[in-house]
């Protein structure tokens, strides 16, 4: 896998999870900004194991011209159980996206953790590995990782953007730290 986000926020850990992983504002303003419509979220619940599930299911802007502009997507986000409320969340998050080339061989896995800093501070850690259902030719394969990268780097740098964004306004006049 590799490791796209690796920072510290002022931003608590629990709010870091309500931002990220329930239908917030947050979330709702940065599908905008990723031209991410037809967005519908189930909510969390409880599977056999003990983890809790949800999954997204939304439709992506794509810019590069070779793939076409738009595709289906689901995610299915699974919260380990082995996560403490407001200290330490490990999410794991399978995109499919349905509508593009070879889109039956690959999908995305990323993992998020949200670890508690402080009382008003979080690290957040994202890791992603492109994963194939069944071995594509080499040179699709590296088409396919190559293709995928490069979005999924654009995807996390603006991430992390909005979230310093976000970081800055709950700061304001917030009493801070
Ligand atoms: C999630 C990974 C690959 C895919 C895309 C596929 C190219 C196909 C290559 C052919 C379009 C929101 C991406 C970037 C679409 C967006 C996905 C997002 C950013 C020509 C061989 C969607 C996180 C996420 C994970 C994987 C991304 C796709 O929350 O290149």
């Amino acid at each position: 896998g590799r490791l796209y986000l690796n920072k510290v926020f002022h931003i608590s850990a629990n709010k870091m999870f309500e931002l990220l992983f329930t239908d917030s504002g947050f979330t709702r303003r940065f599908m905008s900004v990723r031209k991410i419509t037809n967005a519908s979220f189930t909510s969390w619940q409880k599977d056999g194991s003990g983890n809790m599930r949800r999954s997204l299911n939304y439709t992506i802007t794509i810019s590069n011209p070779l793939i076409g502009k738009f595709s289906t997507a689901t995610e299915n986000q699974t919260l380990y159980k082995e996560s403490r409320d407001g200290q330490y969340y490990l999410v794991d998050s399978e995109v499919y996206t349905h509508d593009v080339p070879y889109h039956d061989y690959f999908y995305t896995q990323n993992r998020y953790y949200i670890i508690r800093n402080s009382k008003r501070k979080c690290r957040l850690r994202v890791y992603t590995d492109v994963k194939y259902k069944k071995q594509p030719w080499g040179l699709v394969k590296s088409f396919i990782t190559k293709n995928s990268w490069s979005g999924i780097e654009d995807y996390f740098r603006e991430l992390e953007a909005e979230l310093l964004e976000e970081e800055a306004e709950m700061t304001q006049g917030g009493g801070g730290d």
